[in-house]
């Protein structure tokens, strides 16, 4: 129950644009450690930390964004899922660039340690053009 109520939440604040302040809002109240927090039905989620730790940043299906910073994930994403249509290719540097790793409709990476990219993802595209293989 307590996940459903998040992701919701999560869902809302993002698409606000203010996933940065659900960050200080859903702390962690005791020592415990929390449940995963899914990657919502169409969404693009960035996990601060491996095997999808952590409250998720996320957007919306067919979104963009050039410089994540502004909702404080430059640079923290260990993990990422891409539960979008698209392809979404995920970039070290604001704005695209190289270098990047491009994640398939519906795929993910657990450990972004094992493409160079743990704690680097600072921008991503979603398109209709296919990863390269
Ligand atoms: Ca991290």
């Amino acid at each position: 129950m307590r996940n459903r109520n998040l992701r919701v939440l999560a869902t809302g604040i993002a698409a606000l644009g203010a996933a940065g302040a659900l960050v200080a809002a859903a702390g962690p109240a005791t020592g415990a450690t929390p449940d995963v927090i899914a990657c919502g039905n169409t969404r693009i989620c960035l996990y601060p930390d491996i095997g999808y730790g952590g409250q998720p940043w996320t957007w919306p299906n067919d979104s963009s964004d050039g410089n994540i910073s502004d909702v404080g994930a430059n640079d923290k994403a260990s993990s990422i899922t891409n539960n979008s249509n698209y392809y979404v290719r995920f970039y070290a540097n604001s704005y695209g660039g190289e270098p990047h790793v491009c994640l398939h409709p519906h795929s993910s990476i657990s450990d972004l340690r094992s493409y160079s990219m743990n704690d680097k993802i600072s921008s991503f595209y979603s398109s209709n053009t296919a990863c390269a293989s």
